[in-house]
């Protein structure tokens, strides 16, 4: 097979804008797959990096990690996946047989992290170039591409029958927000819960709070038009910091008896994260860190928070282990145990893309999708 050309919105350096150009992909090697991207969100994420404040941040690289696709071709040793199959590429791979897939204990699966993390595939090289030069893969991802390659093992397969200019948003923010509430803080029937940041990630936690049937949902954001969706979605109190003169914590603490028993940061504010600790209840109360924070910023607390019972946990891709379970979380979608409408508050074609960026930064969408 012949180097294949595809257009891409390729970051040529931090800050700047991407530029829509075509580029060369190498077609998939032993265990690689390729996939045409069919549409793909615009998370928060991809905005951090492109910002310069990701220690991992590497350019020339094509972003995008919340794509929606259909199988092309296979490279040598792929078994679980044909031509014509419908995917979801996953920036948590899922080999099985690592330590970490074998634990039982984590969604974080580590076989081909080294590599991604240095926007390289397994074997350490690229699949992209423009003239000849490589352009580094995102997050074992890079789904800002019409195609692109990806291990096999960081690909679920998912129902035909799913609009993939949906549940492209099942790749990152409304799983990792769902999958937070029931995997890692397991909020169970009448427990309160805090969400602070009312972006993709913050309302897909009020969604999954609604189904584990929370008793009370207290949404912090500090630009008020995120409310109306927020409590759309299910949210029972919706609070601006700004408007209080002490610390949003206290106020929280005073609404719920003493603090809320789960607390979600889906900002990347280190400040915020600990407000959202200090939201908790004395005892028992658990705040669960999602929000991604820049490079060499810290988090801290008066370590008597912890000493008398409150928890600080993270929380990546929501806990889900993607290819034994993000199919079954496309089928809850596709049975209507809950929406993706509502997230998708704008689409436009991939030449638009940095229009995405500048919505999201406006703080006026919660996900754009590119249609590609
Ligand atoms: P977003 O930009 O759509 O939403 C962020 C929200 O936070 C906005 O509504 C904004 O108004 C609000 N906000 C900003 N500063 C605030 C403050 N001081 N107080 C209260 N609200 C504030 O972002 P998103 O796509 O929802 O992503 C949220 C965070 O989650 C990002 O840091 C992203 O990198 C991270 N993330 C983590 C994972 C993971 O697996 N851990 C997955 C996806 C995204
Ligand atoms: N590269 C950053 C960390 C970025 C990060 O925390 N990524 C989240 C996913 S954000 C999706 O929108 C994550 O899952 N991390 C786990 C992992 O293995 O990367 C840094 O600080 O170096
Ligand atoms: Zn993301
Ligand atoms: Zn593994």
């Amino acid at each position: 097979m012949d180097m294949i050309k595809t257009r891409a919105a390729v970051a040529w350096e931090a800050g700047k804008p991407l530029s829509i150009e075509e580029v060369d992909l190498m077609p998939p090697q032993k265990g690689e797959v390729l996939v045409r991207i069919v549409a793909t969100g615009v998370c928060h994420t991809d905005a951090f990096t492109l910002s310069g404040d990701d220690p991992e941040g590497i350019f020339p690289a094509i972003l995008g990690h919340e794509g929606g696709g259909i199988v092309e071709a296979v490279g040598e040793g792929v078994t679980t996946l044909e031509v014509g199959d419908h995917v979801i590429p996953l920036y948590t791979a899922e080999c099985g047989e690592c330590k970490f897939c074998k634990s039982g204990k984590t969604n974080l699966c580590q076989a081909v992290r080294a590599t991604q993390g240095q926007g390289l595939m397994p074997d350490g090289t690229t699949r992209f170039f423009k003239d000849g030069k490589p352009i580094f893969h995102y997050m074992g991802c890079s789904t800002f591409a019409e195609r692109t390659v990806v291990p096999e093992i960081s690909l679920a397969k998912i129902s035909k029958e799913a609009p993939l200019e949906k549940v492209c948003l099942l790749g990152c923010g409304v799983t990792t927000g769902m999958g937070a509430v029931k995997n890692t803080a397991n909020v169970q029937e009448g427990d309160t819960v805090a969400v602070f940041g009312l972006g993709g990630i913050g309302l897909a936690v009020i969604i999954g709070a609604v189904m584990a049937k929370a008793s009370r949902i207290i949404a912090v954001d500090i630009n008020e038009d995120k409310f109306e969706i927020a409590k759309q979605l299910g949210a029972t109190d919706c609070i601006n910091p700004n408007d209080y003169d002490k610390p949003i914590q206290e106020v929280i603490v005073e609404m719920t008896d003493g603090g809320v028993d789960y607390s979600f940061e889906c900002i990347g504010n280190v400040k915020v994260m600990r407000s959202a600790l200090e939201a908790c209840h004395k005892g028992w109360g658990e705040s669960v860190i999602i929000g991604v924070a820049g490079a060499g910023q810290e988090i801290s607390t008066r370590p008597f928070q912890l000493v008398t019972g409150r928890v600080w946990k993270g929380s990546a891709f929501g806990g889900v282990k993607g290819r034994s379970q993000l199919p079954g979380i496309v089928e809850q979608y596709l049975n209507g145990e809950f929406e993706l409408d509502t997230f998708i508050t704008h689409t436009m074609g991939l030449e638009d893309i940095n229009h995405a960026f500048d919505l999201m930064h406006e703080g006026k969408s919660i996900r754009s999708v590119i249609h590609m």
